[in-house]
């Protein structure tokens, strides 16, 4: 049992325009010129231009903006019993470098788009519901990824990041106090909380839904990741007078200690997900024999021992497979395999029932902010199908018909959530 006019107040043209607005910031080339990607790094002006503009969205229809000390942004529409625990929605705003115009930015347009129907049907929720925008869910300026849910949830202090460093050399620390600053005029919340629930919109950023021809994934779980850092210290040398037997090149020894992890984490089932996505080299030049490399490994499953014997074993294979240099590996991301309590998918499931689409229930490949709000309150996730499963590039795309499909189920389960 829905509201008809709550359906019916999910604007489509409005809210695929915002999205369309909030691409603008960051916008890079894409596939198509009808279609660019973004880039838009956490803590950076197009962070904070897009959030002014995710501000002023809000003002137009009274929901009061509120920053905690991690930069997540909240904004609130008020209930009938404004001391109840609200029902908090949203996603994060930050894109990866050669990002597209969907994941995570389409979760808080969702947010917004679904109150904005609400409040537009009439509609008095007993409960407070907040639209959130977390910080640095990507973990691609800053690693690790989920810094701002992970904070909230009471994961780590932000004060343990201060050795997080961006390419640039800038530390979180610093970026974040400036970007504070920047945001000094917007009234301050305590960091953390405790939500009545928690529902995140977000593109599937796999092929499932669309081969299934299938419009909802209500999403029951998130599997696990593991963020390592390989450090491999040898020595700079001539490149065309340094005998290879004197060598400690440090390149070389990255291939060895690649070569060996393939063969760890071999996988002919291909479940266990290992990849490599960052390599640094100095002195980064062609006739030097490198003396240092950094590489990155991320590393995933749905099976929390896999994940543990797998992510465990790292040092050991990369200390026996190097030979000329000093190894150092460092774990700087660790999320176990989490699955939602039943109430929310139960409640993303009816909404989708009642609006007659075709929903599955499903585990995400993907992480997401989502799974480190579930030891503070019930959480769940509504996907919607995107073309080829394709995310993380710029060709990433769902249709406006789709999004707003997904928006009402979120508005649905919203005043659901908001009357119990
Ligand atoms: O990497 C992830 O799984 C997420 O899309 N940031
Ligand atoms: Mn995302
Ligand atoms: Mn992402
Ligand atoms: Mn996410």
């Amino acid at each position: 049992r829905v509201a008809p006019n709550l359906i019916s107040a999910v604007d489509e043209a409005r809210h695929w325009a915002r999205l369309m607005e909030m691409a603008a910031l960051g916008a890079i080339p894409g596939p198509t010129p009808e279609e660019p990607g973004v880039n838009r790094a956490c803590l950076t002006p197009l962070d904070r231009a897009a959030r002014r503009k995710l501000i002023g969205w809000g003002a137009e229809i009274g929901l009061a903006a509120s920053v905690d000390a991690m930069g997540n942004l909240f904004l609130r529409h008020e209930g009938t019993e404004p001391s109840a625990e609200p029902v908090l929605t949203g996603s994060h705003m930050d894109t990866q470098p050669n990002g597209g115009r969907f994941d995570g930015i389409w979760g808080v347009l969702a947010g917004l788009e679904a109150v904005q129907a609400i409040r537009a049907a009439g509609i008095a929720t007993r409960r407070p519901i907040e639209v959130v925008a977390w910080t640095n869910e990507e973990g691609g300026r800053f690693a690790p990824g989920c810094m701002g849910s992970m904070a909230w949830s009471g994961h780590a202090a932000p004060d343990t990041w201060d050795m997080v460093i961006d390419p640039e050399g800038t530390t979180f620390r610093a970026a974040l106090e400036q970007h504070l600053a920047a945001e000094a005029d917007i009234p301050r919340r305590p960091l953390g909380g405790r939500p009545h629930a928690y529902v995140e919109c977000h593109i599937e950023q796999g092929p499932r839904l669309e081969a299934e021809g299938l419009d909802i994934g209500v999403v029951t779980g998130i599997q696990g990741s593991r963020w390592f850092v390989v450090e491999l210290t040898g020595k700079t040398d001539h490149a065309g007078t340094t005998p290879l037997a004197l060598r400690h090149d440090a390149v070389q020894d990255m291939v060895r200690a690649i070569n060996a992890l393939n063969l760890l984490t071999r996988d002919p089932k291909d479940v266990l997900r290992f990849t490599v996505g960052r390599i640094e080299v100095s002195p980064n030049t062609s006739n030097t024999v490198a003396d240092r490399v950094r590489f990155t490994i991320d590393l995933r499953h749905p099976a929390k021992e896999v994940l543990l014997a797998r992510g465990d074993a790292i040092a050991g294979v990369v200390q026996a497979a190097v030979r000329d240099c000093r190894v150092a590996v460092t774990e700087r991301f660790h999320a176990m395999p989490t699955d939602f309590q039943p109430e929310v998918p139960a409640a993303v499931e009816r909404a989708a029932a009642a609006q007659g689409l075709k929903a599955l229930r499903m585990a995400s490949g993907a992480f997401h902010d989502a799974q480190f709000l579930v030891p503070v309150c019930p959480t769940g996730m509504i996907f919607v199908p995107c073309r080829d499963g394709v995310s993380h590039h710029p060709a990433e795309y769902s249709r406006p018909d789709q999004l707003a499909a997904g928006t009402r189920v979120l508005a649905a389960t919203l005043v659901d959530l908001a009357r119990g």
